[in-house]
């Protein structure tokens, strides 16, 4: 009995009258997969449900804050309860503090944090402090990886490498992104020409040091401590965007996952367990370089704002009570990602680090954007409608990642298996 929609649809359509597109951001528009998208009521677990009623395992989580599952009972607590005492004050309180120290605790290459409201706002202003440092305007980031909407970082690959980036958005003017270079993912080569090229004019390098919005694109073996040794070598600021792995992948990371210390970090997504709430951070000669400490601007209303910080800090303890946590995480990847190879036999390709996965409809590895590109995006469409049907819900494009939580459990990937089999099986 195909799923009812008509609430949906019919805000859906409401939606567009007063939101461009129908939504707040645009990948929630399911135009990578065709349909309409569904209104989600509420979300509990692993679970979201849609307003007319229909149930589906969520593995979005809100695209990576939801690692201890939706409304956590005690971050839910901890939320209602701080509330009660004011929203925001547009000063310091204790919480924030104490969010600080969390976030060094789990980050020790992180001297000072300084609190924002959204990984865009967290990566612009650690390129900010990273360029201000630096003193020189010129940065390196990756074709494919995104680090938010700040007009300097919205720079994709021109002609050659060699050649400086092109906007990536209407409204972004070419002197904007006329200091950043776009390179391949995992291409350390391609890193080494620049620098011999125009080494002198360039500052920092940005990267997902796992790739999460091509898909799920791990580091090649060398790649991420190539890069280490290069920014040493050339005296770059290396800036780790661990918006999306940050807490995900380990209690530190990718940093910690693979051994390498960035000179900044920039968090989100977890760290603000589902609140407006990112962070950036990093070496005590960088960050005070951070008004009013030094000359680089940052500033923000609601930076640090008691509710949100409140959300943040108690996910935070959460994932150290649950020292556990990691090996579920994992364990459940590695059932799903069997499972899948089990059942496509060769027509697509699961990679996953840890919690995090991507089902590519390709026959070859994923190792950057254009390996990424040669996926078969119909295919991915039609599995992506046919798994929402059978009430899974995925990551509305191909070129995102799926994430677990610890409220998943076996029994919900035996049954995503089940339902893959049957997709995956019709002629998909
Ligand atoms: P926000 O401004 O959306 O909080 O964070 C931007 C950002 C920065 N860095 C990385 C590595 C990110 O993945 C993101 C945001 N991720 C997307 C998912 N691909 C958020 C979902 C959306 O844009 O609606």
């Amino acid at each position: 009995m195909p799923a009812i929609h008509s609430h949906s649809e019919r805000l859906s359509a409401e939606a567009e009258e007063h939101l461009p597109g129908g939504v707040n951001s645009p990948v929630r528009a399911f135009r990578a997969v065709g349909g309409h998208p569904i209104v989600i009521q509420s979300a509990r677990g692993c679970e979201i449900t849609d307003v007319d009623g229909n149930t589906y395992i969520d593995f979005v989580g809100s695209w990576g804050p939801m690692i201890l599952g939706h409304a956590h009972p005690k971050v839910i607590a901890a939320v209602q309860e701080v509330a009660q005492h004011g929203l925001s004050f547009g000063a310091t309180s204790p919480r924030e503090i104490e969010l600080a120290k969390a976030i060094k605790r789990f980050y020790p290459s992180m001297d000072l944090v300084r609190l924002v409201s959204s990984g865009t706002e967290a990566c612009m202003s650690a390129v900010r402090v990273a360029r201000g440092y630096a003193e020189k305007p010129g940065v390196i980031k990756f074709e494919g990886c995104y680090h938010g909407h700040s007009d300097c970082l919205l720079a994709k690959a021109g002609s050659g490498a060699m050649t400086l980036a092109l906007p990536d958005s209407a409204g972004v003017p070419p002197s904007v992104t006329q200091h950043t270079y776009t390179l391949p993912y995992n291409d350390l080569e391609a890193v080494k020409a620049l620098l011999a090229e125009k080494g002198g004019e360039i500052g920092v390098v940005v990267i997902e040091p796992v790739a999460g919005n091509m898909g799920l694109i791990p580091p090649q073996p060398g790649f991420l401590q190539g890069l280490r040794e290069l920014c040493d070598q050339h005296k770059l600021v290396l800036v780790f965007d661990e918006v999306m792995v940050g807490f995900r992948l380990a209690r530190n990371g990718a940093q910690g996952l693979y051994g390498i210390t960035p000179d900044m970090t920039v968090l989100g997504k977890i760290v603000g367990g589902g609140m407006p709430l990112a962070a950036y951070g990093g070496k005590k000669a960088l960050m005070e370089k951070v008004a009013p400490l030094g000359p680089v601007y940052q500033a923000g209303t609601l930076s640090g704002n008691p509710v949100a910080v409140t959300a943040g800090l108690t996910t935070l303890e959460q994932i150290d009570a649950r020292p556990e946590l990691y090996d579920h995480l994992e364990k459940l990847g590695q059932q799903l990602q069997t499972g899948l190879e089990e059942i496509l036999q060769g027509r697509g390709r699961v990679q996953r680090v840890g919690s995090m996965w991507t089902l590519f409809f390709t026959d070859r590895p994923v190792v950057d954007y254009a390996s990424a590109k040669t996926c078969d995006t119909e295919r991915f469409a039609r599995f992506f409608r046919g798994m929402l049907e059978a009430g899974f819900y995925l990551p509305p494009s191909q070129f995102e990642a799926a994430f677990l939580s610890a409220a998943h459990q076996p029994e919900h990937i035996e049954k995503f298996l089940e339902a893959a089999r049957t997709v995956l099986g019709a002629r998909l």
